[in-house]
């Protein structure tokens, strides 16, 4: 299996629920690579000192939240350049339209097609490449990501097809609960690292008083019910993280703050997610001061994944007549 994540916005608690969360235990059970998709953060204008500093923290994190480098494979995507080179391939075999058709296309062009960077348009091949260079079966995501695992499998069929068999035809994996974490201050939105409004999300650096006073400003829906339901999206979604962090079921939640209104509830869920992160954020900060552990670390993780990727691409490069002859 493959997942990967981007290094440069905020790390918040959707990207732990959603994903990171469900990445730790498939360490045990499958073989895992888990990739710091760097090429992905030059969709947009970037600092290159800043780039490379988030990268190890975002490392440093990934590995605080129980990602283990002894136990699964976890590299930064750029120091595998089979990435961009199997990205080139599968450029070249989508179509305009697919890719015109994606929603986080839609959404961050904002009707400016003109104008963005053409890597907003042709990423979601740079990511069929990061999961199909390593034959997985299955990619773990939350639910924003359904669309472009799509694509993937679509690419990976048209390369098959005409080519000849390379790639494995991957799944979505996406968790029932949590695979769709909202923003907290707009529950029609989802929790966005690319979202500028700090009191949409919780970050996983957060202290415990900006987790508090966060959780205290969320919006609410009409009346006083700590209920799931529909009409009540904002809080399905408290009790969605409540439920996440504590490993309680929502029923629980529900009858043991019946009656008590939404804020008592709202200090209960603050102090809830302030004991979930407190052993990651000291983990992380025993971890981030050690530079050059990390970088060990992640250059261990890109030789093994390049004995990997390189196999899929002496296939690739075969079937499709590209590369020096064998
Ligand atoms: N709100 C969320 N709920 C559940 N899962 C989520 N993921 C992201 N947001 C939520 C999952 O986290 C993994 C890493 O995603 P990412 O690095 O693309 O982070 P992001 O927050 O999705 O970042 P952006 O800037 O907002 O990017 P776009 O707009 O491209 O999504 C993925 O598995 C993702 O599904």
């Amino acid at each position: 299996m493959f997942s990967g994540i981007q290094p440069t916005g905020d790390f918040h608690l959707g990207n732990l629920l959603g994903a990171v969360d469900n990445w730790v235990p498939l360490q045990d059970t499958h073989d895992a690579y888990y990739c710091v998709v760097d090429l992905h953060a030059a969709t947009v204008p970037w600092d290159p000192a800043a780039l490379r500093r988030e990268v190890l923290s975002m490392t440093a994190l990934l590995i605080a939240c129980g990602l283990d480098p002894e136990r699964s494979i976890l590299f930064v995507q750029s120091h595998v350049p089979y990435h961009s080179e199997l990205c080139w391939i599968l450029t070249c075999i989508a179509r305009m339209g697919e890719l015109r058709r994606m929603v986080q296309f839609k959404e961050k062009s904002k009707g400016e097609s003109e104008s963005v960077g053409v890597g907003l348009l042709t990423y979601p091949a740079l990511q069929a490449a990061d999961v199909l260079l390593y034959r997985a079966h299955g990619v773990p995501i939350g639910e924003d990501q359904r669309q472009h695992i799509e694509l993937m499998r679509t690419l990976a069929g048209r390369f098959n097809q005409t080519f000849g068999p390379a790639f494995v035809v991957p799944e979505p994996w996406i968790r029932e609960e949590g695979a769709r974490i909202r923003a907290l201050d707009n529950p029609d939105e989802k929790m966005s690292k690319s979202t500028p409004r700090p009191a949409s999300k919780i970050l996983l650096t957060d202290s415990p008083t900006i987790i508090a006073k966060k959780i205290r400003s969320a919006v609410t829906d009409s009346g006083r019910e700590v209920r799931a339901a529909g009409d009540k999206p904002a809080i399905t979604n408290l009790l969605t993280i409540f439920s996440l962090v504590t490993k309680t079921p929502i029923p629980e939640l529900e009858e043991r703050y019946e009656g008590t209104g939404y804020a008592a509830f709202k200090v209960a869920l603050a102090d809830a997610v302030v004991d979930a992160l407190a052993p990651i954020q000291k983990r992380y900060e025993e971890l981030v001061s050690d530079r050059g552990e990390i970088e060990r670390t992640l250059a261990d993780g890109a030789s093994r994944a390049e004995a990997e990727a390189g196999a899929t691409m002496a296939d690739v490069r075969a079937k499709t007549g590209l590369g020096p002859p064998a």
